[in-house]
């Protein structure tokens, strides 16, 4: 499902390097502590790194906030390997259903964090930070109580981490950055279901979520809830600078448009009305189960189906907390809802951020009932 392009390993040249003087302004480094649900892979410093350290944070912490004060950091997604090969990368749909969950109530993941270019649609690269190469991220499926083992490698030059909101665990430990060629690893039972984001907590994380370290992390309750056709659909923005300055045709992530909250794109699983133009099918009778997730970085989804009601939405943990009949609600960014549906019509329904303004620069999608 999730396309790993190979890219380029040349580095070029002037951007780099500032781009590593910058991230040598932010360089971590991991203090020789294993927590019990997390420990850190110590490798020798790479030559030339820097030894001189502060101690390892996230950008969660008050800590890192006040680390990072007044430090400069880069404020483009054009590095290192972000762009390199853009122009041969294929496009592909991303397969919003919902895969069954682990059978084996054990879930061993080991990602990779690393710069790729990712073809958003026929005219649109994008210089992406991601996880395994594509965004959104993986997508993950297990049950409450199963154990999700995580391990995350960083292959790319500045500091990246994990942050599951499925988890609890001390996130100086468990979501902590680390740099080049160091991995990080945390181990955990999801206590609650529901839709869950899970994203790289590295300071700034508007830049890491911003440029695509992101995705969702699904939760089914122990006692399977009523059979349905299950999606998911993580929206995201994208603030994307003009080409100029990086391989023509490729977008990077600008913070600064960030910052100012006014998107590009607005996406259901990270490509503008990829589901318009392909859209979702289910047959006249299903149930259907949208898991929503709000990457954000910083806009909420206000859902709605065109055409439908919503039979159940979950506020919490699922089968508990379900409000019957309602026609849109919004997913707060950093949030997850669930969403039910009764195709008892057929038809062609969109489904929307009915915040049109967001809608209309690509959250829509559409839901065909066969009869
Ligand atoms: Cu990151």
């Amino acid at each position: 499902m999730h396309d790993s392009t190979p890219v380029d390993a040349n580095e070029s040249a002037t951007d780099r390097r500032t781009f590593l003087g910058r991230a040598a302004a932010l360089s971590l480094v991991i203090p020789g502590i294993a927590a019990t649900a997390c420990s850190n892979s110590e490798q020798p410093p790479r030559a030339g790194a820097t030894t001189n350290v502060r101690p390892t944070h996230n950008s969660d912490s008050r800590l890192d906030s006040t680390l990072l004060k007044g430090q400069r950091h880069g404020g483009t997604s054009a590095t290192g390997t972000a762009t390199q090969g853009a122009q041969s990368v294929a496009y592909h749909r991303w397969d919003p259903t919902l895969p069954p969950p682990s059978a084996s109530g054990h879930v061993q993941l080991h990602w990779h964090a690393h710069e790729a270019p990712v073809r958003l649609s026929a005219d649109t690269v994008v210089a992406g930070w991601t996880f395994e190469g594509d965004i959104p991220g993986p997508l993950v499926h297990c049950r409450v109580g199963d154990t999700v083992e995580f391990t995350l490698t960083n292959d790319a030059d500045i500091p990246h981490s994990i942050d599951f909101h499925a988890a609890q665990l001390d996130p100086k430990q468990a979501f902590k950055s680390v740099p080049k060629g160091q991995s990080v690893t945390c181990t955990f039972k999801p206590k609650y279901a529901g839709a869950f984001m899970y994203h790289c907590g590295t300071s700034p994380v508007l830049m890491h979520i911003g440029s695509g370290m992101f995705g969702a992390l699904i939760v089914s309750p122990r006692e399977p809830l009523p059979a349905a056709k299950d999606f998911v659909l993580i929206q995201n923005e994208f603030y994307l600078a003009e080409a100029a300055g990086v391989p023509a045709a490729v977008r990077a992530s600008d913070y600064q448009k960030m910052l100012n909250m006014i998107p590009d794109l607005v996406c259901f699983n990270g490509r503008p009305n990829q589901y318009l133009d392909a859209p979702i099918h289910v047959k006249l009778g299903d149930r259907v189960r949208f898991w929503v997730v709000s990457a954000g970085p910083s806009h909420p989804c206000h859902f709605h189906v065109v055409g439908e009601q919503f039979d159940k939405i979950y506020l919490g943990t699922p089968p508990a907390n379900a409000i019957t009949g309602v026609q849109t609600f919004s997913v707060a960014p950093g949030g997850g809802s669930i969403f039910e549906l009764v195709c008892d019509v057929a038809g062609e329904f969109p489904f929307v951020n009915h915040g049109f303004g967001h809608g209309q620069k690509g959250a829509m999608g559409l839901l065909v009932v066969d009869a």
